[in-house]
């Protein structure tokens, strides 16, 4: 296939108004979280020359270590989606308080929510990390603008996508129509379509979870990856393949792609925080965009999308990927 058999990103979202009546609004927002996505790969690239690798001397409202990359990136996203005068308030991953951008709010306009860079422990390894979004759209006029207003359910997302910054840089959308991915040409500076129609085979033989934490998992956890483990001659009958890049966007790239599951459960050592990745800007938007390929997304015995918010940077289990493994794991939940 060549280059001029992939559509541009505008053209895509274009043919996707004409086919599912996409907003023009989200269009234009989306195109200016693809120009901040492109901005933050080229200033991860630049980082070991300006030195922009390693931590500042802050902590993130989660008490973690931020770098200088995680700060860069969420002002990168915060001057981007600022640009959409439908966007009413951004939540990020790196701010302890939604940013409102509206004296008031109207039906129509957007909440947007981010984590600007996960996976920010592994750059100084050169291992892939990505940003992440979730798109909200006011149902009503909203009068009161307190904090509390942003914490709603993943299932009223109309948009989630992240970006991957790899050997190419990758971004791959939802607007509640499947899944489509696109790759970052050197040159035009375009995201061509090159991954149309994202599916997760619903059965796989690989699974992903940081074992080093075994001693804290649940039973259904240990179950589940004891029954793996025990490969041919176990339960499941076959041979399972095992993989952690500690960097959440390249483990969905990677079922998204292949299939697979991915582990982060609530466990007793996490428990206290309610688990360890975020929800509305982590779980849900990834959770949409693997339901959107035909797979499931779980906390460990229901669905990620409809966990009510009660705290903007609420943590919660996430077990997502490939539906038979997921209905698996939840059956052994329900157990
Ligand atoms: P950082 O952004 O702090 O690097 O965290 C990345 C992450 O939230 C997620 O992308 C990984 O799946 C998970 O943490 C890795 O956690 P472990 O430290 O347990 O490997």
């Amino acid at each position: 296939m060549t280059t001029e058999d992939h559509l541009t990103f505008r053209q895509f979202m274009l043919r996707e108004q004409d086919r599912v009546g996409t907003s023009s609004d989200l269009i234009l927002l989306l195109e200016d979280i693809a120009t901040a996505c492109r901005v933050i790969s080229h200033k991860i690239r630049e980082g070991a020359f300006v030195g922009t690798l390693g931590a500042t001397d802050d902590t993130n409202v989660q008490g973690e270590t931020q770098k200088e990359l995680d700060v860069i990136a969420n002002d990168e996203f915060m001057r981007h989606c600022a640009n959409s005068p439908r966007c009413a308030a951004l939540v990020s991953e790196e701010l302890d308080n939604v940013v409102w951008l509206k004296k008031e709010a109207k039906k129509g306009d957007y909440f947007i929510y981010f984590d600007p860079l996960d996976g920010s422990s592994n750059l100084e390894l050169n291992i892939s990390v990505g940003s992440i979004f979730s798109i909200v759209e006011l149902q009503e006029d909203l009068t009161d603008l307190t904090d509390e207003a942003v914490l709603i359910a993943g299932t009223e997302q109309i948009c989630a996508g992240y970006s991957l910054y790899g050997p190419s840089t990758s971004l791959v959308i939802t607007t509640g129509h499947g899944v489509n991915g696109f790759t970052h040409q050197m040159g035009s500076g375009e995201f061509l379509l090159t991954f149309p129609d994202m599916t997760v085979p619903a059965s796989t033989q690989e699974y992903a979870i940081n074992a080093s934490r075994q001693n804290f998992w649940d039973a259904a956890t240990k179950r589940y990856v004891d029954e793996c483990l025990a490969g041919k001659d176990g339960p499941r009958g076959k041979k399972f393949n095992m993989r952690w890049v500690a960097s959440m966007v390249a483990e969905v790239h990677r079922i998204l792609t292949r299939g697979g599951v991915f582990m982060y459960p609530m466990d007793s050592e996490n428990a206290s925080m309610g688990g360890r990745l975020r929800l509305l800007y982590e779980a849900n938007p990834m959770g949409m965009i693997i339901e959107q390929a035909g797979g499931k997304a779980s906390i460990g015995g229901s669905r990620i999308l409809e966990v009510a918010p009660t705290d903007l940077h609420q943590r919660c289990g996430v077990i997502l990927g490939s539906a038979e493994e997921v209905d698996l794991i939840d059956q052994y939940y329900s157990e």
